[in-house]
């Protein structure tokens, strides 16, 4: 857990608002708050799932294009710091882009500052990739408490969905309640995960 610690039992969404973008991490100032980090593969849908958790339609900024969040990008609600992490293994933009993003991603990680919880996004329609494992091993080794967001639920059935979780928490060696099955399209999955949201960081 951090040191920052939050006394709320409930974040208020509705007061969400954009702090900062940092495109080097030695920019970044020493956390402040409890602090909820997204991440995933390019377009897998972390800016649409804060949106989502935010109840706002554009705060992050989501794209059909790929490789859209270039920055690790803050926001605030109620004292809680959500992050949005650019995504890993877009094979689309160049070897110096790909080579950027990464370096940010895990030099947030390596910082020393309030890591309450990473939420790990995997879309549901697949297999967690070579890098999502990479990328949930790490989490492990650096020791950061994460759950797993399973996306875009709504292009699947939901029995479908809910063979993807036990399938997932299977490969990923997690207990199933560690593995969130949400829509940022439907709004399924807000609940459990401002819930996980809110253990971690109180
Ligand atoms: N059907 C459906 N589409 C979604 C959902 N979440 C995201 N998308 C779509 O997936 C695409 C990528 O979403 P983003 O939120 O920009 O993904 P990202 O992970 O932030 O992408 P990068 O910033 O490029 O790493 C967009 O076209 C979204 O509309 C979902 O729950 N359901
Ligand atoms: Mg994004």
């Amino acid at each position: 857990m951090g040191e920052h610690a939050g006394s709320q039992e409930r974040i208020d969404y509705r007061r969400a608002a954009f702090v900062a973008a940092y495109s080097n991490t030695r920019a970044l100032p020493p956390s402040t708050m409890p602090e909820v980090a997204f991440l995933g593969r390019s377009n897998v849908g972390k800016s649409s799932l804060l949106n989502a958790l935010f109840s706002r339609k554009s705060l992050a900024r989501v794209s059909a294009t790929p490789g859209k969040t270039a920055s690790i990008n803050f926001y605030e609600a109620d004292g809680v710091a959500f992050v949005d992490l650019p995504g890993y293994g877009f094979a689309k933009v160049s070897n110096a882009e790909r080579a950027a993003y990464a370096a940010l991603i895990s030099g947030y990680f390596e910082d020393e500052r309030s890591h309450n919880l990473a939420v790990q996004l995997i879309d549901i329609r697949h297999d967690p990739t070579p890098l999502d494992l990479e990328s949930v091993e790490a989490l492990r080794d650096l020791g950061i408490p994460f759950v797993v967001a399973l996306t875009k639920a709504d292009k699947l059935s939901r029995s479908k969905a809910f063979a993807a979780r036990t399938r997932d928490a299977r490969l990923l060696e997690l207990a199933p309640e560690r593995v969130i099955v949400t829509s940022a399209e439907k709004g399924d999955g807000m609940r459990e995960l401002r819930r996980a949201i809110a253990e971690a960081t109180t």
